[in-house]
């Protein structure tokens, strides 16, 4: 049993042991009851729960969420808690989510932990709170507070929850501060479910509701949680509960809920192959060269991880350019709370940039952060090795170019690997490690080990043009600029794939980014692209007409005065005229036409990507597409998603397609291959 009970004379002490982080598995479930029951059966005075380890509960076991429900459910036990005899007293050493705060909220009194954080999370998962929590908090913190919490599912920290009301005190020591309250007092606390309910305020519901609509537009979840906790608002506190457990397994079957569990636990999966042969370097000084907004965020990542960080820049101005970039993320990290004083001068304190190659000479990793530019990327590397130790790695966080011929201009091409992270460095999770022909085990070892440290979700990538994450954005944005040239205009396509889940369109989301950056790379490929693939020029036009985005204030869109986006007519004509070229007759695509060709060009792509073992799975495409460049989450990343539609309908569709244009629409082998055994992407192991 994973739930360990002692008493000191009328004391009970129950403590969950479920390692790692004390999920609600059924032993767990099965193990309070029992306590439940030994404490009324010895008559105790109090019972102190608390969690072993760092954690004090973390929910319900997700793993048995697609597991038919065992006894005794979650639910029984909360209100066994809270209706006992004998009050409990929450002893939160840890986080407290999910079912692990409904059951701290089913007990009398909460005492937490300075640096616990208390929550309930269950919207990220697809479902809403399922044992009490849309009843429970909001009585205890007010309709307002649990409308946020609960829609959000953004747990809250010590101090804040003392505000809220949520927990009776902070103590360094929670369980022994519980053994030493007051008797009267304990007795004095009215049972949480005897508590009344918030009054029933339509403006503060429509309030949650519109916020939510903002937030989560596509997610039923958030939606359905408030509507439990309103229904609750109305109903006796255990005709409520029924309502509530209803709506909590009607979601957790659902595609969303399974969607976001598959994207929880790839996230978790995605550690270092265990074929990897050597151990990781470790790494206390670190080199960064080029001092960029790329090179500066890594560097920040680096220093909020602990590491000594030395920036090399090519002259004077670019070192004041690096320390003023990296101040003004010092300054953001201190201003928006996430670091203290202290904490920003220590960051401070372990960086320093330069123009001298020889402080490199005892960092034992270097990663380059330069202009997109083989030339001054292989100089890079040729000066770190004369003055870095020999055994040390040398990282390029190229989003295109070839690492292993970077990796040739130096002696030992074992050393050189990939780390492709993606702006802002400091804030994305996604990681690509690009493995070259000659990159040792080590190598990789050290770009998994540092993920780790900074809390990246790490992706194995092979060399091919743009790895994983680029070379699927080339086909979306070749489809996309398709459909434009063929009858739709940027707007329509971007509010296609709004529509789909997206935070925002291509076009939208390539004026960001710059229009001169695939423009590069297409005239990169001009020598090796296939005479014969249809090429879409109207991007190239764009370049010739000076709109690279937002940064020269008009891209596919207009900004003016550098405000919101204006679509631009001259922009929507550029395709008729290059139609007219091309003699082309225009199609008038409807939102699910566009949407249709540019995810099965992607789901394409990303096939090839499999079969081509550039990438090791599905679920890392999914890690990809989802962390990397803004694929629906609750969808489960684009395998996951075209799983969902099943790889036949997908040939099928994609047959339809190569009729129109054989080589663009040329279908992946491995589609072919799953369409005809019946298997799924997911199954596909490289
Ligand atoms: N169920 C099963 N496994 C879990 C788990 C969970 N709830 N949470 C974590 N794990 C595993 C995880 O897969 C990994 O496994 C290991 O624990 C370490 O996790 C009825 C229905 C607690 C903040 O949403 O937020 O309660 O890879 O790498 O970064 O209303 O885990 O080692 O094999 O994330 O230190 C609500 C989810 C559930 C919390 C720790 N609870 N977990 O973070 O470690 S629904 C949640 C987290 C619910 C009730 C409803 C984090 C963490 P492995 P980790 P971490």
């Amino acid at each position: 049993m994973n739930v360990t009970t002692r008493s000191e004379s009328d004391v009970g002490y129950v403590e969950i042991d479920n390692a790692p982080v004390n999920a609600i598995g059924q032993s767990v479930r099965q193990g309070l009851l029992d306590a439940v029951h030994w404490a009324e059966k010895l008559r105790l005075t109090r019972v102190i729960l608390s969690g072993k380890g760092w954690t004090f509960a973390a929910g319900a076991d997700a793993r048995e969420f697609d597991l038919a429900p065992l006894e005794p459910h979650l639910p029984d036990v909360v209100n066994a808690i809270d209706e006992s005899f004998v009050p409990w007293i929450a002893a939160i050493n840890g986080v407290a989510l999910g079912g692990g705060a409904e059951i701290a909220m089913a007990c009398r009194m909460r005492i937490i932990a300075p640096a616990a954080q208390i929550g309930l999370p269950e919207v990220t998962l697809g479902v809403i709170p399922g044992a009490g929590g849309t009843q429970r908090l909001p009585r205890l913190v007010g309709l307002v507070k649990a409308l946020e919490m609960i829609s959000f599912g953004k747990p809250i920290g010590a101090q804040a929850a003392l505000a809220a009301g949520l927990v009776h005190a902070i103590e360094d020591d929670p369980v022994a501060e519980a053994f030493m309250v007051n008797t009267e007092e304990l007795g004095c606390i009215v049972p949480t479910w005897e508590l009344p309910a918030p009054d029933h305020d339509q403006s503060v519901i429509a309030l949650a509701r519109s916020a939510c609509a903002r937030k989560s537009h596509h997610q039923e979840a958030p939606r359905r949680a408030i509507d439990a906790i309103e229904q609750g608002l109305t109903l006796p506190f255990h005709a409520a509960l029924p309502v509530e457990r209803v709506t909590f397994l009607e979601l957790k079957t659902g595609s969303q809920s399974r969607a976001l569990r598959h994207m929880f636990f790839a996230e978790r999966a995605a550690k270092a192959p265990n074929w990897l042969s050597q151990p990781a370097v470790q790494l206390d000084h670190i080199v960064v060269v080029g001092g960029g907004t790329m090179g500066t965020g890594i560097a920040y990542a680096l220093l909020h991880a602990g590491a000594r960080v030395t920036l090399i820049e090519t002259d004077r101005d670019g070192v004041t350019r690096a320390l003023n970039n990296l101040a003004q993320i010092i300054e953001a990290s201190f201003t928006r709370g996430l670091i203290t004083e202290a904490e920003a001068q220590d960051r401070q304190n372990r960086f320093a940039a330069t123009t001298d190659y020889a402080q490199a000479s005892d960092a034992m990793l270097a990663i380059e952060a330069a202009f997109e530019s083989m030339e001054v990327k292989t100089q890079i590397f040729t000066r770190l090795e004369a003055f870095m130790p020999t055994d040390a790695i040398l990282a390029t966080n190229t989003s295109y170019l070839n690492i292993d011929e970077m990796a040739a201009c130096v002696a030992d091409p074992s050393r050189v690997v990939g780390l492709h992270f993606f702006a802002p460095a400091h804030i994305m999770k996604l990681l690509e490690i690009v493995r070259g022909a000659k990159t040792s085990d080590q190598a990789l070892a050290t770009g998994f080990d540092l993920a780790k440290r900074l809390r990246k979700v790490p992706v194995l990538a092979g060399v091919c043009d743009g790895f994983i994450g680029n070379r699927i954005l080339a086909r979306y944005r070749e489809a996309a600029d398709t459909v434009f040239m063929d009858g739709s205009t940027p707007w329509e396509v971007d509010e296609a794939m709004v529509e789909f889940g997206y935070p925002m369109g291509p076009y939208e989301s390539q004026d960001l980014s710059g229009l001169d950056i695939a423009h590069a790379n297409r005239r990169r490929q001009d020598a090796t692209r296939d005479p014969n693939r249809r090429y879409i020029p109207i991007a190239d036009r764009m370049i010739e007409l000076g709109k690279l985005g937002r940064k020269t204030g008009a891209g596919w869109y207009r900004y003016p005065g550098g405000k919101g986006k204006v679509e631009d007519p001259i922009v929507a004509d550029l395709a008729n005229e290059e139609a007219h070229f091309a003699g082309r007759t225009r199609t008038d695509y409807v939102p699910a036409d566009i949407r249709n060709r540019l995810l099965l060009a992607m789901i394409n792509e990303a096939a090839n990507i499999l079969y081509e073992a550039i990438a090791q799975s599905a679920r890392d495409i999914d890690i990809v597409t989802v962390s990397g460049y803004g694929f629906p989450r609750w969808r489960g990343g684009l395998m996951q998603y075209a799983d969902s539609l099943g790889v036949q309908a997908i040939v099928r569709e994609l047959e339809v397609l190569a009729k129109e244009d054989p080589i663009a629409w040329q279908i992946s082998p491995l589609l072919r291959a799953c369409a005809k055994d019946g298997s799924t992407l997911a199954d596909y192991t490289a």
